[in-house]
């Protein structure tokens, strides 16, 4: 993760609010439109800090970036490019998918509460597109659904979509028009419309990301675009771990995470570590009197929630997709569960006929991490172990929809810099037994008074304590 943008530009103009490092490209063309803004890199950008409009504290997308924007006659201005791009899924493997601006998903927008907003979208790819802003309010003309409320966007044209961003919450954008294909490729953003007050609902550091999936078969860089179930690659914002950066935080800051899910199937979200409340839905901020503690929350189709928690504990705590399938990538899904299979007679048969063949998942799948990084078990090109990463402590083996959420004493403020592996106090890592404890933690338990506190349910249906 780096504090500084790496945007390219193809015009040139005063980029409102990113003290970025920019490099003109082309001045030519689309004078009347905002200057297109596109992003190289697939790590996560620092936060664009607004340096015109009303203030805000703006999000951190997980490996991506916001799209800056110019004021123009009191509207905000954006311009979307809907192209192909090369998206790094993580490092070892590139994906030919579309996207906005350069990258998968496209950056997100962020607006202000009250701000009138205007979006160019210019429609590079080869067919058809629109842009539907899910879960706002705005005129029905503006809604973006090809047919029913404008004619799709053709190849090389550019439309104008302008509405009042009226209700602050997360939002997504995405294509109504071949919606199979083009989410299937990769195509889709998110979007956050700021409270108008800063500090309604103020957190420090407050990220989002999106739940997307493909189906690129090993070896190949094209998502199938018919697959309707089986997909083989569980990301967010088109990574999978250990491409995914962590999410870096200070010790007692007021996280958000904000999670959108543009895939065919739930995914239940689960952090390790601290307990959280559901604060947001597609539909808006949940009343606090209505919010309870999680620890997992689903995240249907098509649903985003925003959840948010005080990061009390040091500690790089994993934070995943429960379902475990959905923390592999694509070479799992073609090998048969041979568990207590024994497989030594079959080594010696299979291997005169297949010399690379190795058996595979006798005693589980953890040994896959160690033959896929020795490279003893060839993988087609491009393509990625199905469990990966290595931590302090050996490989992980994890791939897809999984990351940490890093918690730190002493971090700047708005430094998310991954601080490296945690540094575990001495004595609280577990440990193997060789029948004795150390002395730190043989001494005897603090006695306990034997007797259990007794419960009396009062007639009138309310606990009171014995005393
Ligand atoms: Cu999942």
């Amino acid at each position: 993760m780096t504090t500084e943008h790496h945007f390219t530009r193809r015009d040139f103009f005063k980029l409102a609010g990113a003290g970025a490092a920019l490099s003109a490209v082309s001045k030519v063309a689309l004078a009347a439109l905002p200057d297109i803004v596109s992003a190289e890199k697939a790590n996560t950008q620092a936060p664009l800090h607004p340096a015109t409009g009303r203030p805000y504290q703006p999000v951190v997308t997980l490996n991506g970036w916001s799209l800056p924007w110019r004021m123009k006659n009191g509207v905000k201005e954006f311009h979307l490019v809907a192209e192909p791009v090369v998206r790094e899924i993580a490092p070892g493997m590139l994906a030919h998918l579309w996207g906005y601006n350069g990258q998968s998903p496209g950056p997100t927008i962020e607006v202000v509460e009250g701000d009138r907003v205007r979006i160019f979208v210019t429609n590079r790819l080869p067919e058809i597109t629109s842009v539907h802003w899910h879960g706002q309010r705005l005129p029905n003309g503006m809604d973006g659904v090809s047919g029913l409320t404008q004619p799709a966007i053709p190849p090389g044209k550019t439309f104008v979509y302008e509405f009042e961003a009226k209700r602050a919450g997360t939002f997504m954008y995405h294509p109504h028009a071949d919606e199979m294909t083009q989410l299937a490729m990769g195509l889709m953003g998110s979007w956050v419309t700021h409270p108008k007050n800063p500090k309604l609902m103020a957190v420090d550091r407050d990220f989002i990301f999106l739940l997307n999936a493909y189906d690129i078969e090993p070896g190949s860089y094209k998502p199938r675009v018919n697959t309707m179930l089986n997909f083989n690659l569980w990301t967010w914002n088109s990574r999978v771990f250990p491409g995914i950066d962590p999410l870096v935080v200070r010790k007692n800051d007021k996280v958000r995470i904000r999670i959108g899910n543009l895939t065919m199937t739930n995914h239940p979200i689960h952090l390790h570590g601290h307990e959280f409340q559901v604060a947001g839905t597609d539909g808006g901020w949940v009343q606090p009197s209505a919010r309870w503690p999680e620890v997992t929350t689903d995240i249907g189709v098509g649903q985003m929630r925003a959840i948010e928690f005080v990061a009390s504990e040091l500690g790089d705590w994993a934070i995943h997709c429960h379902k475990s399938h959905h923390t592999m990538n694509a070479m799992g899904h073609q090998v048969p569960t041979l568990l207590v299979v024994k497989q030594d007679d079959l080594v010696d048969k299979m291997t005169n006929l297949v010399p690379d063949y190795m058996p595979m998942g006798e005693t589980g799948m953890a040994e896959m991490t160690d033959m896929a990084n020795m490279m003893d078990m060839p993988l087609p090109e491009n393509t990625l172990p199905m469990m990966m990463g290595k931590g302090q402590y050996g490989d992980i083996s994890m791939g897809g929809m999984f990351s940490t959420l890093k918690v730190r004493d002493g971090l700047a403020k708005n430094d998310y810099r991954d601080p490296g592996p945690y540094q575990h106090p001495a004595g609280t890592v577990a440990y193997e037994f060789n029948g004795k404890l150390p002395v730190a933690n043989s001494q005897p338990a603090p006695k306990t008074t034997s007797a259990v506190e007794v419960q009396v349910r009062r007639p009138n249906g309310h606990d009171g304590h014995s005393h």
